[in-house]
């Protein structure tokens, strides 16, 4: 197989591409250039590079004849792409150093790029490793998603409460991205349905256009290229020429307005909310945008539709594409005649449904009257697809219920292989929500243990791990995981060990420098940095870490002259902005931190961190820096998270319950090496039937009483007494995730970390260890998974190098 990547470019060479693109570009000289124009200057010249691997992977591709993979998802958080490019074409020192050479700060260019933040949290991350990997591997694929013009909101905090803002990422121009303005497909809503010679004719009310625009994603060490290719909504009429003659200049822009609101925004939300009409449609524009575009490739190749199978693999990133079903089956029937139980037993056999949270409130339902209004044609082959899957199984669970379209019914009648993301989200999958659906399709349902990129989650956050792991080890590494197995032999090397903590050192001094920075923060890099960073919920439980930090400050006021192990407690993460109990939990978080940061009793020995807006590039500073990853959901709740993975990768043990990946974290670095407290899946669903429970657990735990009682009270809010009144009543009347449950035995499992900590030598041990043990959490071995059991998708290309 010939060797794909651009042959070894110089600093001198890249300097001159820089400087050419500076010019020609953007119309700058190297003396008037600002910051932005060195930043898209330096893309540019990056993206060039990418280029040719790009086309000889699409021509690969074509001539294999073999299958395409497609990655439907809502979401795809990718955050910035100048380093993830710059180390997968092995060109980071080289960029570094050509920039430098013109006079610039690499680090600073870096970091003026806004993150493409088109995602809420886990699902849409996991979109863009997966992305990564699918390149690393050479499997051929394209995501497809919204060119959504404002990403998640920016959190501000005011007072401690959150506020939100509208991110604005296109402000500038996106440098990775080629427009495609030749390759857009009609969308078509509402209007009625006509019978013309026994045959559903759909006769919309409403079109708008999907436009493309395609961002390469280039693998490790440039050996192959896919595209993530994103929908913008356009009017099929810009601008209505007649209304503006009639003197109706509003009117005139009407078109354009009603289009555009498709892709503005990303909901920022992840439960559902009733009646969300424009969700529905950004749910329909995009899937369908990319069911044309897929068959439209397929047919120009020569395709016969009724083996689209051999060549098409469909992926559905959750429910929100699961409209991908009725679509593909509509196109095969009314555009290309189709015959029924064919077009369906066909679109089956392409699609697979990744299924993501067990919560209730966040499993898809359409009002059957709103389904009808948008999509009347969808709706009539929903009964079609229900139909044939009643007499196929005699199964009674319906798609169509109560008034109600189900997605995730839908999307797992019509998917050959669902699946979970980890072992026992998949069992809980099989044994809860699916469970009469996995009798109806026994053995459909299977895992797929979700994992993370080590490229940008080892290799370019974290530098100084990463030069230490090659001279260890050498530098195959980056696209074969679980070589780091071979750290573990190092991990009783006193010599090793000093310097595994040097790492750590290098990395906790850069957070503090950059907290310094940004807010003004000083941080004691002597602490312990103990780090919760994840969307704000009440089953990740942040409440709980916040109790036991107050349970702690009043333990150490009680005996300010103990043998405390300091800590810094730092929480990262937003709240759906209309989500009030997360919102209230944020603002106690910083209420809380206000008080406690000030008493001059505990302030070397605890202090509480919230940067606001966490995002990508904050977790990229955060995590090669944490002591200590909380991942402390109730569980059965956390389908798997992988954020616990980041974290056990760079070096920073957990603090968990058996919910998730961590169970399967667990079992790799050894239960010695993992901080286990907590109620089990089973014994949480098994206390939730005891009567008074929370209050029980309450009147059990002075420790905890205590705090409670101080936070109703108004200690944290003395402008505002009764702030928190609710929040705690809420705890002691229903708390349906367990803080109080599983309280004491995390105040312990926590003073446990404290005694580790202590130990210096035999904490970093520990914290190498997991390093050295979480190699298979590589999302290259997720995505050889989902190619081998789902897709039968071939690497087009050969073994690796090195
Ligand atoms: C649901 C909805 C419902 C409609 C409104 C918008 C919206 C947006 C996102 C979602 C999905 C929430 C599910 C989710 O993000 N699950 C997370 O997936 C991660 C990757 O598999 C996994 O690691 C996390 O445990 C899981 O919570």
């Amino acid at each position: 197989m010939s060797d794909m990547s651009s042959p070894p470019v110089t600093p001198q060479a890249f300097s001159a591409d820089i400087l050419r693109h500076l010019k020609q570009s953007l119309g700058k000289d190297a003396s008037h250039a600002a910051l932005y124009d060195w930043r898209m200057a330096l893309s540019l010249a990056l993206r060039d590079r990418v280029v040719d691997p790009w086309f000889e992977s699409t021509r690969k591709t074509y001539e294999a004849r073999g299958k395409r993979v497609y990655y439907l998802s809502m979401e795809f958080l990718i955050g910035r792409l100048i380093e993830d490019v710059a180390v997968n074409l092995g060109l980071d020192a080289v960029a570094q150093e050509a920039l430098e050479s013109l006079g610039q700060d690499y680090a600073k260019v870096v970091a003026d790029e806004p993150d493409a933040a088109l995602g809420n949290g886990g699902l849409g991350r996991l979109a863009a490793c997966f992305m990564d990997s699918l390149s690393t591997l050479g499997i051929p694929a394209y995501g497809y998603g919204i060119r959504y013009e404002h990403g998640l909101f920016e959190q501000h905090f005011k007072d401690g409460a959150q506020m939100e803002t509208a991110e604005t990422w296109l402000a500038q121009r996106h440098a990775w991205e080629f427009e495609r303005p030749e390759v857009s497909y009609p969308i078509h809503f509402g209007g009625v349905l006509r019978e013309v010679d026994g045959a559903q004719v759909w006769e919309p009310g409403e079109t708008v256009m999907a436009s493309a625009y395609d961002t390469p994603v280039v693998g490790w060490q440039g050996r192959w290229a896919n595209t993530l290719r994103l929908w913008a909504a356009q009017p099929t009429m810009a601008f209505d020429l007649s209304s503006f003659n009639r003197g109706d200049y509003m009117g005139a822009s009407a078109p354009e307005a009603l289009a555009r609101t498709i892709s503005r925004v990303l909901y920022p939300d992840d439960t559902t909310e009733d009646g969300k009409e424009l969700r529905l449609k950004q749910e329909y524009f995009f899937t369908s945008a990319s069911i044309q575009d897929l068959l439209r490739r397929f047919l120009s190749e020569g395709g016969d539709l009724a083996a689209l199978a051999d060549h098409v693999a469909i992926q559905l990133n959750d429910t929100h594409p699961a409209i991908a079903g009725p679509e593909l089956v509509r196109l095969l029937i009314d555009a290309h005649g189709m015959e029924v139980a064919l077009a369906i037993s066909t679109a089956r056999a392409c699609l697979a449904y990744t299924n993501h949270t067990l919560l209730p409130e966040a499993l898809e339902r359409w009002p059957e009257d709103l389904f009808i209004r948008v999509l009347p044609r969808h709706h009539r082959i929903i009964a079609l697809i229900e139909a044939a899957h009643l007499a196929e199984t005699g199964s009674h669970v319906r798609i169509i219920e109560h008034g109600e379209v189900k997605m995730g019914e839908l999307a797992f009648v019509m998917a050959h292989r669902v699946n979970g993301v980890s072992a026992l989200h998949s069992d809980l999958v099989k044994e809860t929500v699916f469970a009469d659906l996995n009798r109806d399709y026994p053995g459909r349902i299977i895992n797929q243990t979700n994992g993370i990129t080590p490229r940008r989650w080892l290799y370019s956050c974290n530098p100084a791990l990463r030069d230490l792991i090659n001279e260890t080890i050498g530098t195959a590494w980056p696209d074969d995981l679980q070589q780091l197995e071979g750290l573990s032999t190092h991990a009783s090397d006193a010599a090793f060990l000093e310097r595994f903590q040097a790492a750590k050192d290098t990395n906790k001094a850069r957070l503090a420098n950059w907290l310094k920075a940004r807010d003004g923060v000083v941080l004691d890099p002597a602490a312990m940095f103990d780090v919760q960073i994840k969307r704000i919920h009440e089953y990740k439980r942040q409440l709980m870490n916040l109790l036991e930090t107050i349970a702690l400050w009043n333990d150490i006021r009680d005996t300010p002259n103990g043998n405390w192990t300091p800590r810094v407690k730092i929480f990262g993460g937003k709240a759906a902005p209309g989500y009030v109990v997360a919102k209230e939990i944020i603002h106690l978080i910083n209420d809380a931190a206000a008080l406690i940061n000030a008493d001059p009793v505990t302030k070397d020995l605890l202090q509480i961190v919230y940067p606001e807006n966490y995002n990508v590039s904050m977790a990229e500073i955060l995590i090669p820096a944490a002591d200590l990853s909380e991942q402390i959901s109730t569980a059965g709740k956390e389908a798997s998270g992988t954020g616990n993975m980041k974290f056990a990768l760079n070096g920073a043990p957990t603090i968990g319950t058996l919910d998730g990946a961590n169970v399967e974290i667990r079992d790799c670095v050894g239960a010695e090496n993992f901080f286990l407290f907590g109620l089990t899946a089973a014994e949480v669903v098994a206390r939730r039937a005891e009567p008074s429970y929370a209050r029980r657990a309450v009147e059990a735990s002075p420790r905890l009483a205590r705090v409670l009682k101080q936070i109703e009270s108004g200690v944290f809010s003395p402008s505002e007494k009764a702030r928190y009144a609710g929040l705690v009543q809420g705890l002691v009347d229903h708390d349906y995730f367990l803080v109080t449950c599983d309280f004491d035995s995390y105040f312990e499992t926590q003073r446990e970390v404290d005694t580790a900590f202590a130990d210096q030598s035999a904490w970093t041990r520990m914290a190498a260890l997991n390093t050295a043990r979480v190699g298979w959490f590589s999302s290259d071995r997720t995505i050889a998974g989902y190619a081998r059991d789902i897709w039968n998708a071939p690497s087009l290309i050969g073994p690796r190098r090195s």
